[in-house]
């Protein structure tokens, strides 16, 4: 694969069924301009290719990996443990309110960690991997700076906008 076209983050999905939570995190990167690409693997279906796939993926120029699954959720675990990138997993709520995924995916043996977000915190792996980028690149820092003071400004048009309620006992 050609370096320049060669993605820095790596989505990968148990299933399709993912796919309705991931899209905000596939928005993210899409919003911030940043080279990504997106496949699903399954750790139980699909044992082989995740292996194969972890070991290739910093060698094409992958810097992380976001891995989301639900249920008995191996597959951050395995990319994980065959990869020396970062992996951020995803749990998603498909059973038992995503908490059997949460546990499967943040309950790591030492030396194995996989950086794990809210039960289908899509959004906050993006922007969890936008981060480790920015940590290289002045141009991704200053987006991500410009993102958190897009969310100043949503607290304070907040203030605003409460400062409006009107109730007898308010005082502010
Ligand atoms: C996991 O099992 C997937 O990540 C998905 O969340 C869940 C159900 O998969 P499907 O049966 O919908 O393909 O491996």
């Amino acid at each position: 694969m050609n370096k320049k076209t060669s993605p820095l983050v790596s989505v990968i999905m148990g299933s399709t069924s993912d796919l309705p939570i991931m899209d905000k995190a596939l928005e993210f990167l899409d919003q911030m301009e940043i080279r990504f690409e997106v496949n699903a693997l399954s750790a139980h279906r699909t044992p082989k290719e995740v292996e194969i796939f972890a070991n290739k993926a910093a060698k094409r120029g992958v810097k992380v990996i976001i891995a989301a699954a639900g249920m008995a959720a191996a597959l951050p675990g395995v990319i994980a443990a065959n990869t020396t990138l970062p992996v951020i997993g995803v749990p998603i709520k498909s059973s038992l309110d995503g908490m059997d995924a949460a546990f499967s995916i943040m309950q790591m043996p030492p030396g194995i960690p996989v950086a794990t977000v809210a039960i289908n915190g899509a959004l906050n792996a993006a922007i969890l991997a936008l981060q480790i980028l920015s940590l290289t690149d002045k141009k991704l820092m200053r987006k991500m700076s410009d993102y958190k003071q897009g969310l100043k400004a949503k607290i304070v048009k907040a203030n605003e906008d409460l400062a409006k309620l009107d109730y007898n006992y308010k005082v502010n």
